[in-house]
């Protein structure tokens, strides 16, 4: 015990944390930086298509079913992501899914999402250790929350990252990016654009049920659930126009009382000549 307590203050001393010492390897590694002010309400959301990549996986067609949602942290540091896939693959896990650095083409083609989002590139050797996530591939969210199992039909899970950005402009930044889902040995099944579907710290369900009129005039592919069509603007105008419509009742109703009021006027004016 006072040995113990001897080395942690010898480590201290030299401004080593004692579990930092312990694991050389990760402490060679480059560190991802947490952020702190991802913007408020910005919601992203990546949808897999009806059809996977990789198909084989689904010999009779279909595809892993679901999405990933991301939105900044209550205050700003990091980033919550809603991960839910169910119809999940019968073997080839447990299955692993990151965060890729290019978006999925027109074609669907998940090999051109390139490599994991690695703004430190750290690489993909060591594996990621969740005990030190700040020195894992920001994208890699399986490494760091943990991969899916298989013999399941479907897995949900919510958690927060720290280093994932929904700051446009900065390298950890996946708004404009895709997700990827593998097989174990990294075969890519699926993959899915992200795309911003709430500005306004509404909810995403409440985006996306919303009837407006830009939603069916742009055939709204965000709502399709085709993860292969890139950053189409969600419905911009999830505002209806009810406010405007019960202004305009009381405006009318205080027309007709100001003609009723001229009319009494213009009687009274003609009785006064005459
Ligand atoms: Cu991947």
């Amino acid at each position: 015990m006072r040995s113990q307590t001897a080395i942690s203050l010898l480590f201290a001393a030299v401004g080593i944390p004692a579990a930092a010492a312990q694991s050389s390897t990760a402490s060679a590694l480059p560190k991802a930086s947490a952020v702190a002010n991802n913007p408020a309400g910005m919601v992203y959301k990546a949808t897999l298509p009806d059809e996977a990549f990789f198909k084989p996986a689904y010999p009779e067609g279909g595809n892993v079913k679901g999405e990933i949602t991301a939105v900044a942290g209550p205050d700003q540091s990091g980033v919550i992501f809603k991960v839910n896939f169910s119809n999940l693959p019968k073997s080839g896990g447990p299955f692993t899914y990151h965060l890729h650095v290019a978006p999925v083409p027109e074609d669907g083609n998940c090999t051109a999402t390139l490599a994991h989002l690695d703004p430190t590139a750290r690489g993909e050797a060591p594996p990621c250790d969740p005990a030190d996530a700040e020195t894992c591939q920001v994208g890699d969210l399986s490494g760091k929350f943990g991969k899916i199992p298989e013999n399941q039909d479907a897995f949900s899970m919510t958690y927060t990252d720290k280093y994932a950005s929904t700051l446009e402009g900065i390298g950890a930044f996946f708004g404009n990016r895709s997700f990827v889902f593998h097989y174990a040995n990294k075969t890519r099944i699926s993959c899915a654009n992200f795309a911003l579907v709430a500005s306004s710290g509404s909810p995403t369900e409440s985006a996306c049920e919303e009837p407006g009129p830009a939603s069916t005039a742009s055939g709204s592919p965000s709502m399709t659930a085709n993860g292969t069509i890139p950053h189409s603007s969600a419905p911009t105008s999830v505002q209806t126009s009810a406010p405007s419509q019960t202004s305009a009742i009381p405006a009318a109703g205080s027309n007709i009382k100001a003609g009723w009021a001229s009319a009494l006027v213009l009687a009274a004016a003609i009785m006064f000549v005459l």
